[in-house]
């Protein structure tokens, strides 16, 4: 609400009141729903020009900054040493400097050293760079699992550990936004997990390939029709979370984010018990159909 306070022009004050009244009020019913579980809360954006990652949440991109961190450290001080190596060519051996050059074309300790030192860098690369491969592969120790199928062009879930209901997330189209929702990432239903728990993720897709990615979670797995993928992540404070797919899947690729709020374990074990009545259960009929044959009958 703090942005329809700061834009309010001088005087009218008293409607402007009126109106963010309203407007939270909206705000409290689109979260009713599901409970107090899921009253206003914390967000976490990509910021206009902002540069960097968002704040890593979760273990595994705390790893993917150290990473990053390393390989800047390597990629800065070979720029500048090849940089030095030119500079010094150009002012050393230019044509006024050096008039007769040298025709030398073969030295083999400097051969040796070009090749074994680039070589060097890489497997210094590549032992972190595996390690946090298999970091991100799988949990051994899952609190629960979620699965997400990737459609043309929304996002599937289900639980299979709390009930094993399933729903669907739907962007909220920008006209249907209220205050403080952000443009392309909200959506209709909420992914909810709990906090300081490890998630299972499983990916796949029922059309194309998608793929499910969460900035804050390190968190970028391809959905593919007919494969299981896995991941995990570990959520380390509460709050709302967005990501979108990130694997080109048609016309609408931009408009299938994703939303998801990390809640305590209580109120994730509350919502999950709302969320059972309320969504359809993978093995049975959706309850709102059943309501409707129930109606026709
Ligand atoms: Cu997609």
């Amino acid at each position: 609400m703090r942005r329809i306070f700061d834009r309010r022009p001088a005087g009218a004050a008293p409607r402007m009141l009126l109106i963010a009244a309203a407007l939270m009020g909206a705000f409290a019913a689109l979260f009713g729903g599901l409970g107090d579980a899921l009253a206003e809360v914390p967000q976490q954006l990509p910021k206009a020009w902002a540069l960097n990652y968002q704040d890593a949440a979760s273990p595994v991109m705390q790893e993917v900054e150290r990473f990053h961190n390393l390989l800047m450290w390597v990629i800065t001080l070979i720029t500048i040493f090849v940089l030095a190596l030119l500079v010094y060519v150009m002012v050393r051996f230019r044509a006024s400097a050096n008039p007769v050059p040298s025709k030398t074309s073969h030295h083999t300790l400097v051969e040796v050293v070009w090749t074994v030192v680039p070589i060097l860098i890489l497997v210094v690369i590549a032992v972190p760079s595996f390690k946090l491969l298999y970091y991100g592969d799988k949990t051994k120790e899952a609190g629960l699992t979620i699965k997400a199928i990737g459609k043309q062009w929304f996002w599937t879930y289900e639980y299979p550990d709390n009930g094993n209901f399933t729903f669907d997330a739907i962007l909220v189209p920008e006209k249907d936004l209220k205050p403080g929702q952000p443009r392309l990432l909200e959506t209709d239903n909420t992914v909810v997990v709990p906090v300081d728990t490890n998630v299972r993720l499983l990916v796949t897709a029922a059309d194309v390939i998608h793929a499910w990615a969460m900035p804050a979670f390190g968190v970028k797995k391809d959905g593919v029709p007919g494969r299981l993928n896995e991941t995990w992540f570990r959520a380390d404070r509460e709050g709302l979370f967005y990501g979108q797919c990130s694997e080109i899947c048609g016309a609408y690729h931009g408009y299938m984010p994703i939303k998801l709020q990390v809640v305590s374990k209580e109120a994730f074990a509350k919502w999950a018990e709302e969320a059972k009545q309320k969504f359809a259960s993978v093995d049975g009929p959706s309850p709102r159909l059943a309501a409707a044959d129930a109606t026709a009958q």
